[in-house]
């Protein structure tokens, strides 16, 4: 286990490095790549990136005018990953390859030779502004936009129970640092297609609620995503909207992915704990948002595996 002094000692040795994001990015996992990437280009050495899936388009100013690849990688890692099957189907090609990972997942699962893992904090994107400072980077406007990126899609926009002082704080010195933290909220928070609203729409009139009201569940079959012509990706916002109801402490959305496997989204209200309850099918995450994903299963099978095993959470937990 290292800290942010270690790790940057760590980089200032190296070169032609290759950073790794989770499948299914999120603002967090490519945020942090492309801040720290926009480091590393600034202190002269070669970066490259790789994601099993593709990058939303909301995301790419994130990767504007960062110089990549062109040349074989020396060395590997991975930012807000929290298990290697997380790389998705880029999980062969790098196992055992991974030389550093830089995470803020308390489940995380040890894959990688070298760790910096800080639970308490909200976003991996908050260890990347330490350690940009720790390389002596200065940060400019597009690394602060990274970063506030990162903090803003993990944080909810710094409204969640993983939003800490130090995460405000952070935010505070990305815009000090010329981050545009009204546009970023605007479109990862306030803005989407008709086709989105539309699916959202189909989506709710499938809500239940059951355990008495304690949990709510979406369901998110690939008819819908047929049928309005959205992406995977567009419905990520989903999962937030059960948890929204008073008297919720599970939030449950299970998702058919293209490849037939069953992705589990859920969120938590306290003292519920998401964590625990996605631990039960090998998944993980934080408190308050969780995941974990069934394969050779049906939408429907998924969705009865995981009220079960909320009853039981709730039961055993005495909620
Ligand atoms: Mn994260």
């Amino acid at each position: 286990m290292m800290d942010c002094a270690q790790t940057a000692a760590l980089l200032r040795g190296w070169d032609r490095i290759l950073i790794l994001s989770h499948a299914s990015p999120d603002g967090d996992t490519l945020g942090s790549a492309c801040a720290l990437m926009r480091g590393l280009v600034s202190l002269h050495k070669q970066v490259d990136f790789r994601c099993a899936d593709e990058i939303p388009e909301k995301f790419t100013y994130l990767f504007q005018g960062i110089p990549l690849g062109g040349f074989s990688p020396e060395h590997i890692l991975t930012v807000d990953v929290a298990d290697l099957s997380l790389l998705g189907s880029l999980k062969g090609e790098y196992e055992g390859k991974i030389e550093l990972a830089i995470d803020h997942h308390g489940t995380h699962k040890v894959f990688a030779e070298r760790r910096w893992i800080e639970p308490e904090s909200g976003a991996t994107a908050e260890m990347i502004w330490l350690l940009l400072q720790e390389l002596g980077v200065k940060p400019d406007k597009a690394m602060a936009d990274c970063v506030y990126t990162g903090i803003s899609t993990d944080t909810g926009c710094l409204r969640y129970r993983n939003a800490t002082p130090r995460s405000y704080r952070i935010a505070a010195e990305a815009l000090e640092a010329g981050a545009d933290g009204a546009e970023i909220n605007r479109v990862m928070w306030e803005s989407k297609t008709r086709a989105q609203l539309e699916a959202e729409r189909l989506i709710l009139n499938g809500l239940e609620f059951f355990c008495d009201g304690k949990c709510a569940m979406l369901r998110v079959p690939r008819s819908i995503l047929e049928k309005t012509g959205v992406k995977d990706s567009d419905l990520d916002g989903v999962a937030a909207l059960p948890r929204q109801v008073k008297g919720v402490l599970f939030g449950i959305t299970v998702k058919e992915k293209e490849d037939g496997t069953v992705k589990v989204s859920v969120r938590a209200n306290p003292p519920a704990d998401a964590a625990a309850l996605c631990a039960k099918f090998g998944g993980g995450g934080h408190t308050g948002a969780a995941g974990c994903s069934f394969s050779g299963i049906s939408l429907e099978e998924a969705a009865e595996k995981m009220k079960a095993a909320s009853e039981e959470e709730l039961l055993d937990a005495g909620y």
